[in-house]
């Protein structure tokens, strides 16, 4: 197979627009699977590496990480993918054969992720390229791109019958939150929680505490006009930190007697992060760490905090394996035991990438979906 040109949008430098244009792109080598992107959520996170906040940002690069699409090639060596297979990139493999695979305590697989938070395929080079001058891969995906090359190991062969425009979302943010309260925090019957941050990764958060049957779901956010959807999606109270005159997790405090079971932080702000674990129940309360925060900041509270037993945990990809746990939670989308719809707010073409940026940054998107 000789190379491709595929149209994708780079990010030349931190803080810039990105830039649609024509890239090369070279076929699929050992172990890697050539995908046609056909769908692609935008998700803070690509804001957050676009922004220069990321220790791990290298430019130039094709951002994106939450899509879905079909194979077109496979390069040597690939067994459990063919050409036609629908499938979602993982930012997080699942060797299976490594470590953290097998310890069966954690689905943050080490294969390939050296390489990647360089920016790189495994063997230390790049597919992408355009006049000769490498561009980097974006957390193993690179799904702002019309074609990309992913490691096999990094693919989550899904159901056919999945709309892929809609299970992107998959891919990252909503996996991500129900993750979370299924698999790190474990959230029981009639406990209460609160979850700070309303775009898709907390609404992702509701949707799950909803499942888990949590008695009291609290949603807190700056923006009011997150409230209506949190509120269609379960949430039984909605507050404005703004609007009060003492810390959010005193306000919280005073609301459940004490404090709640589980606390969500889905945003990235470390004060935040101080505020969701200081609104835990003494003794037993957990506070979950999903935001991603910038480079060299660093949390902080009273270690008396947590001598009294209150406990700070963090969530990647929700905890789900992304090889053999998401085609399962595909298939729970397929028998309708959640909503992707409410999560889509905007749909448009790659030309407009920039736009999806623009309306998150405002505040007035939850997931704008790349359709190419
Ligand atoms: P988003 O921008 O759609 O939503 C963030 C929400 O937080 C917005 O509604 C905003 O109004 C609210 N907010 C901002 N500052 C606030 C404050 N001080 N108090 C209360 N609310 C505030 O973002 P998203 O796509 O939902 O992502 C949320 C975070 O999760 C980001 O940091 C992202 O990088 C991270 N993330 C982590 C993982 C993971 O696996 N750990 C996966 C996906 C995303
Ligand atoms: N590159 C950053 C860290 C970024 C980060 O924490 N990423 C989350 C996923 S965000 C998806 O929207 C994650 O899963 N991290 C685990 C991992 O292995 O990257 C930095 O600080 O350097
Ligand atoms: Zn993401
Ligand atoms: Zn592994």
């Amino acid at each position: 197979m000789d190379m491709i040109k595929t149209r994708a949008a780079v990010a030349w430098e931190a803080g810039k627009p990105l830039s649609i244009e024509e890239v090369d792109l070279m076929p699929p080598q050992k172990g890697e699977v050539l995908v046609r992107i056909v769908a692609t959520g935008v998700c803070h996170t690509d804001a957050y590496t676009l922004s220069g906040d990321d220790a791990e940002g290298v430019f130039p690069a094709i951002l994106g990480h939450e899509g879905a699409g079909i194979v077109e090639a496979v390069g040597e060596g690939v067994t459990s993918l063919q050409v036609g297979d629908h499938v979602i990139p993982l930012y997080t493999a699942e060797c299976g054969e490594c470590k953290f695979c097998k310890s069966g305590k954690t689905n943050l697989c080490q294969a390939v992720r050296a390489t990647q938070g360089k920016g790189l395929m495994p063997d230390g080079t790049t597919r992408f390229s355009k006049n000769g001058q490498p561009i980097y891969h974006y957390m193993g995906c690179s799904t702002f791109a019309e074609h990309t090359v992913v490691p096999e190991i990094s693919l989550a062969k899904i159901s056919k019958e999945a709309p892929l425009e809609k299970v992107c979302l998959l891919g990252c943010g909503v996996t991500t939150g129900m993750g979370a309260v299924k698999n790190t925090a474990k959230v029981q019957p009639g406990d209460t929680v609160a979850v700070f941050g309303l775009g898709g990764i907390g609404l992702a958060v509701i949707i799950g505490a909803v499942q888990a049957k949590a008695g009291r779901i609290i949603a807190i956010d700056i923006n009011e006009d997150k409230f209506e959807i949190a509120k269609k999606l379960g949430a039984t109270d909605c507050v404005n930190p703004s609007k009060f005159d003492k810390p959010i997790q005193d306000v919280i405090v005073d609301m459940t007697d004490g404090g709640v079971d589980f606390s969500f932080e889905c945003i990235g702000n470390v004060k935040v992060m101080r505020s969701a674990l200081e609104c835990c129940h003494k003794g037993w309360g957990e506070s979950v760490i999903i935001g991603v925060a910038p480079a060299g900041a660093e949390i902080s509270t009273r270690p008396f905090q947590l001598v009294t037993g209150r406990v700070w945990k963090g969530s990647a990809f929700g905890g789900v394996k992304g090889r053999s746990q998401l085609p399962g939670i595909v298939e729970q989308y397929l028998n309708g035991e959640f909503e992707l719809d409410t999560f889509i707010t905007h749909t448009m073409g790659l030309d407009d990438i920039n736009h999806a940026f623009d309306l998150m940054h405002e505040g007035k998107s939850i997931r704008s979906v790349i359709l190419y």
